[in-house]
């Protein structure tokens, strides 16, 4: 009754930000993402007789906070299993923990993807995801590989499909990460959405043009077109980050660090380099590239006052069982 788990985090191209619903944590809009190979969540779950409810340590630490979404994704799984024993969960991360690098959703694939195996069920592929998606919306997505598509189905019923659209040898990508800061941000992805959804006049535009973008990024995959694939990342990375700052109170994930990095790819790009920038809800800047030029993108970042370190990444698998 015990399996271990891995899964990357990912970072989302056509960004995720709202949900269509709480209880369920449905989103309102689709996302395309990258499997971000290099970094790890590694996950061991334990099912033990007399426990008395589930214990969850995140690198080390008892986490309360976590364990109620934690038991909601176990609930499922034992209900299905037919088992009612309580669960220890050992997760840890090697790169920064909440502060806008994914870890919810490395960690929420790994969670599934090491209990199910652990009770030995024999679920679907969709199944996982939704579990995954219970946890974190952005989860189902480390459970695939490369690029990734989360779709939901237009005009309501809680419908969503999640699939590799395109594998990390067909077009590989680099990923530069830069740390402008290791502390945990002070509003979660979770607080921000709903904020967001409640308090900014510009949530419906973007609900509203959100399909076109991912249609748009879509196509810039299958195409291999790295500058359109780069304008409307950017756009839709600006656009998120908008509805956030145009809430009430205002979120801004931003520090001064990021805003450099930002110009700085922007100048690269505009030097002729394929790179492009993405941010999340937390103030690290990723720097999506071909990987003939990560080397010169990973300098030219680091050379930045107020980088305190870059991550280098590329496409990697979905989640797996160790
Ligand atoms: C994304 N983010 O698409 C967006 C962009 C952050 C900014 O998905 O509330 O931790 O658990 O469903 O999955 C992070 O959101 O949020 C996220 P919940 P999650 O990557």
């Amino acid at each position: 009754m015990q399996a271990t788990a891995i899964a990357h985090p990912n970072v989302a191209l056509i960004k995720y930000w709202g949900k269509r619903d709480v209880q369920s944590n449905f989103p309102a809009v689709g996302s395309l993402s990258l499997t971000l190979g290099g970094l790890n969540t590694r996950t061991t779950v334990s099912f033990v007789a007399g426990l008395p409810a589930d214990e969850v340590a995140i690198n080390g630490q008892a986490d309360k906070r976590a364990s109620v979404r934690v038991s909601r994704c176990l609930d499922i799984l034992r209900d299905l299993a037919g088992v009612q024993s309580a669960a220890r969960v050992e997760s840890t991360n090697d790169f920064p923990t909440g502060a806008g690098l994914a870890s919810s959703a490395s960690g929420y694939a790994a969670l599934v993807k090491a209990a199910a195996a652990a009770l030995e069920l024999d679920i679907s592929q969709q199944q996982l995801d939704e579990i995954a998606r219970m946890g974190s919306g952005s989860a189902p997505r480390s459970l695939h590989s490369g690029v990734v598509l989360l779709d939901i189905a237009s005009g309501g019923g809680d419908i969503m499909s999640c699939q590799t659209v395109s594998e990390p040898a067909a077009w590989p990508l680099a990923v530069e990460v830069a740390i402008t800061s290791r502390a945990a941000k002070d509003v979660g992805s979770t607080g921000g959405m709903e904020l967001s959804k409640e308090a900014s006049p510009y949530y419906q535009a973007w609900v509203d043009s959100h399909p076109a973008d991912l249609a748009t990024g879509l196509d810039a995959i299958k195409k291999h077109d790295f500058e359109m694939l780069a304008e409307i990342s950017e756009q839709s990375c600006l656009k998120m980050h908008a509805v956030a700052m145009s809430s009430q109170p205002p979120l801004v994930y931003w520090s001064g660090a990021t805003v450099d990095c930002m110009q700085r790819v922007r100048e690269l790009r505009r030097q002729g380099l394929p790179v492009f920038f993405t941010i999340d809800a937390g103030p690290q800047v990723k720097a999506v590239c071909l990987p003939e030029a990560a080397p010169q993108v990973r300098a030219a970042l680091l050379e930045l006052p107020g980088v305190l370190d870059v991550l280098d990444s590329s496409l990697g698998q979905g989640a797996w069982v160790e």
